[in-house]
């Protein structure tokens, strides 16, 4: 594989891993802006990104259990109605480092910052299909299609060469509710090479692993994608399972993740002086389930405050309301007393009640991924 095309990065991001390209930002870049900018955006790639230069000719095709299978170019995709939608990405593997301390996992290391909150402007997935004959809210096509698999033109080794690849159901897809994208614009600005350029697939509450970058075709297919990012990666089991006894085929793709917060004002271990404290950082959950609290504790887990809660600076936030951006993270902050060296904790609660779990060690699983376990960071307190 050839590396030697690779787009520029900003030299703020911690690099994970060189080739393939995946680096994150310091987590105190994150809470300084609701919308993430594009240069501190982590980047997470399989093989080298592609390069598509000439923009006419680049087109998507749609195929598979459709009656007439179709060439979208780029003016085709502008054509449809343009929506903006806010939305956090996170990957499946965020907070991996602290998830392998307890037991060691497979997969690229991560600290908190594997996820971004960006304004994708693109079509909507449900109207690119009504292009093909499938009308909104289907379930299947009549010629038994009932998955959605997007298919990038990008080449990887764990496809043996082939292209990184993904599938939502059809009844996702075609929901406009859902705000599946086919998106062309992050921030207000056409997609950089390495989120995806000159298109990609953005499904908000879903890990970052199904949206699809540098999209090459969209399949309507019987059953979900058999890639191996879908049958042998992204399945979270249980820790019970390691290596030798695992059975890839017991466990469902994972797809909406799960109520997540992480303290981005301190380090996992932070020197201060006694006095007040600023605690800040972000809360987000799948499935467009909001953010119902945050609950931080100055004394390991024994007692808890409630942090305050934004999105767009000097609008309350109330989870699941028509004000609040129901895809997007949720900042969170709350200034505190500490005299004594002590562990800060954080736990968030989604609009469904979920409530992150207490322990990493409940939750390991020989992936490494979905650590949502509460957020602990260790003061150190000294004059
Ligand atoms: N799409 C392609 N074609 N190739 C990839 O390697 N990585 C996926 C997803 N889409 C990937 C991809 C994973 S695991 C994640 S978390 C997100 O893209 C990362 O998107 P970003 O690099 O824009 O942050
Ligand atoms: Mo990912």
């Amino acid at each position: 594989s050839d590396y030697s095309q690779e787009p520029l990065r900003h030299p703020c991001l911690r690099i994970n891993a060189k080739e393939p390209f995946n680096a994150e930002p310091p987590r105190s870049a994150l809470i300084s802006s609701y919308v993430t900018p594009v240069d501190f955006f982590y980047k997470r790639n399989h093989g080298p990104v592609p390069l598509v230069d000439d923009i006419e000719r680049y087109s998507v095709s749609l195929n598979g259990l459709i009656e007439n299978p179709k060439e979208l170019f780029m003016k085709d995709i502008r054509m449809l109605p343009k929506y903006n939608v806010t939305a956090t990405l996170q990957c499946a593997g965020n907070r991996r480092t602290a998830m392998s301390k307890t037991r060691t996992v497979k997969g690229v290391g991560w600290d908190v910052s594997a996820l971004g909150n960006a304004v994708w402007g693109g079509a909507k997935l449900a109207d690119v299909l009504e292009l093909v004959g499938i009308p909104k809210l289907s379930y299947s096509t009549q010629k038994g299609g009932k998955h959605v698999e997007f298919v990038s033109i990008d080449r990887c080794k764990e496809e043996k060469g082939g292209p990184y690849k993904a599938s939502i159901p059809l009844s996702h897809a075609s929901n406009p509710e859902a705000d599946v994208l086919l998106a062309y614009e992050m921030n207000g600005e056409p997609l950089n090479r390495d989120h995806g350029y000159p298109l990609r697939v953005v499904i908000p509450g879903v890990i970052g692993a199904r949206s699809v970058k540098w999209l090459d075709s969209i399949s309507i297919i019987a059953e979900e994608s058999q890639g191996f990012f879908m049958q042998k990666d992204y399945k979270m089991f249980p820790p019970s399972v390691n290596w030798d006894n695992i059975d890839w085929t017991t466990r469902r793709p994972q797809m909406d993740f799960p109520v997540q917060s992480v303290m981005c004002s301190l380090e996992d271990v932070d020197h201060i002086r006694p006095g007040k404290v600023t605690v800040s950082g972000y809360a987000v959950s799948g499935g467009g389930r909001g953010i119902e609290r945050v609950d931080i504790s100055v004394d390991g887990g024994k007692n808890w405050i409630e942090a305050t809660r934004y999105q767009k600076t000097g609008v309350p936030y109330v989870a699941d309301s028509p004000s609040s951006d129901k895809w997007a993270w949720v900042l969170f902050e709350v200034t505190l007393d500490v005299e004594q060296n002590t562990e800060i904790v954080a736990k968030a609660v989604d609009s469904a009640a979920n409530v992150q779990p207490e322990r990493v060690e409940e939750i390991w699983n020989l992936r490494g991924i979905l650590n949502t376990s509460w957020h602990r960071v260790q003061l150190r307190v000294g004059r």
